[in-house]
């Protein structure tokens, strides 16, 4: 029985957005928890897996596209699974400062969780490269920002470096934790679709995500509840492609900061995921990115992040390669909130400027 099933068992009830208790407790028997971890949740999960259509039609083949609109979860990216967990064994072991450093979800996730269960967070960013949402979270949830004059790799070295000499907690994506959390978002696919999906697209910037899913789609196939495995599909952007270029990036660049990452912390396992998965990586440019990114917002009313609208530019570019009949779930791993200034210079939507508040004016502009 999934575990989902049981869940709902448990409740007897229909599990509905009032009772889901957080992905913590829904999927306890997963997780490496026990009654002694003060749980820390912001009731993160359960996010939905949204059918789409003007993606499926342009793939043709009797495909079913799906986006896992992680964007939805309490801070607005799919960090929030690993840092529930991150946060949850930080408490239990009586830490009392946390730190990361963030390309600005991370450090929106690690200063709501790090607030939430009493523990101070300092974040460490690459200066200008963080989308405005994401800073203001930072600020708003009370961590202390340091903002340096380098990129998010060397922001990483520093937190690394930090957190061995003194005590405070990494939460970064090296911390074992964050991946048991993220690999939650795989059991839930399965839980709705009742089985794997035939791929996975995921966009990949230190690559824990990847990582995360191939375990819980491991998981589960081992535990029964699914019959197969899923292909995982890893994409990046081209200015920031260290997997797909298979060396160290000095200066990344794209439009997707969040993955504006040129030295992957967790390169090994991803490519153990593609390898184990039959899977494969890709670049997609920042054009292929953006031109995804409208399509999910005006054609489907989905606002992503650009690096999230990686996964969807990824599964288009490899339409020809998409197996006829099957199940295709892309993951979207950030609101497009977080990016206002993106959206603001990246949208085809007529917008009329400064006009005089007359209606006869207002029809003529609406030209009616
Ligand atoms: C929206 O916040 O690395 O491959 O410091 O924010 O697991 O790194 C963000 C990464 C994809 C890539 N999509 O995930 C950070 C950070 C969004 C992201 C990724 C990130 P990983």
């Amino acid at each position: 029985m999934s575990l989902l099933k049981k869940f709902k068992r448990s409740f007897s009830k229909k599990v509905t957005q009032k009772n889901w208790p957080g992905l913590i407790e829904a999927y306890r028997e997963w997780l490496p928890v026990s009654d002694k971890t003060p749980v820390i949740s912001l009731q993160e999960g359960s996010t939905p897996l949204i059918p789409i259509k003007s993606i499926s039609k342009r793939i043709n083949k009797k495909v079913e596209v799906y986006v896992k609109y992680d964007g939805l979860n309490p801070t607005g990216s799919f960090k929030d699974r690993g840092m529930t967990m991150a946060m949850s064994k930080a408490k239990e072991k009586g830490c009392e400062a946390v730190i990361c450093a963030s390309t600005g979800n991370t450090s929106a996730a690690a200063a709501a969780y790090a607030s939430r269960g009493g523990m101070k967070s300092f974040v460490l960013i690459p200066d200008g490269y963080v989308a405005h949402g994401k800073l203001a979270q930072a600020l708003v949830y009370g961590a202390e920002v340091l903002s340096i004059k380098g990129n998010f790799d060397k922001a990483l070295e520093i937190v690394q470096e930090i957190s061995n000499k003194y005590p405070i907690t990494l939460v970064n994506s090296t911390n074992p934790y964050r991946l048991h959390g993220q690999k939650t978002a795989a059991f839930e696919i399965i839980d709705f679709l009742g089985e794997a999906p035939d791929w996975l697209c995921i966009p990949m910037g230190n690559a824990g995500n990847i990582s995360a899913y191939w375990m819980g789609f491991k998981e589960y196939f081992e535990a029964n509840q699914s019959k197969i495995l899923p292909r995982m599909m890893g994409f990046q952007a081209s200015g920031s492609a260290p997997l797909i270029l298979n060396k160290r990036i000095e200066n990344p660049n794209t439009i997707a900061t969040a993955i504006r990452i040129g030295n992957p912390v967790n390169k090994e396992k991803a490519i153990k995921a593609k390898n184990e998965s039959n899977g494969s990586f890709m670049d997609v440019s920042d054009e292929e990115i953006i031109e995804a990114y409208k399509i999910l917002g005006k054609e489907e009313g989905i606002f992503c992040e650009p690096a999230s609208a990686a996964s969807v530019a990824g599964l288009l570019k490899r339409k020809d390669e998409v197996p006829e009949n099957s199940k295709i779930v892309c993951v979207l791993t950030g609101n497009g909130l977080k990016d206002p200034d993106c959206a603001l210079k990246n949208n085809d939507a007529i917008f009329h400027n400064q006009l005089e508040p007359e209606v006869s004016n207002i029809v003529k502009a609406m030209n009616l």
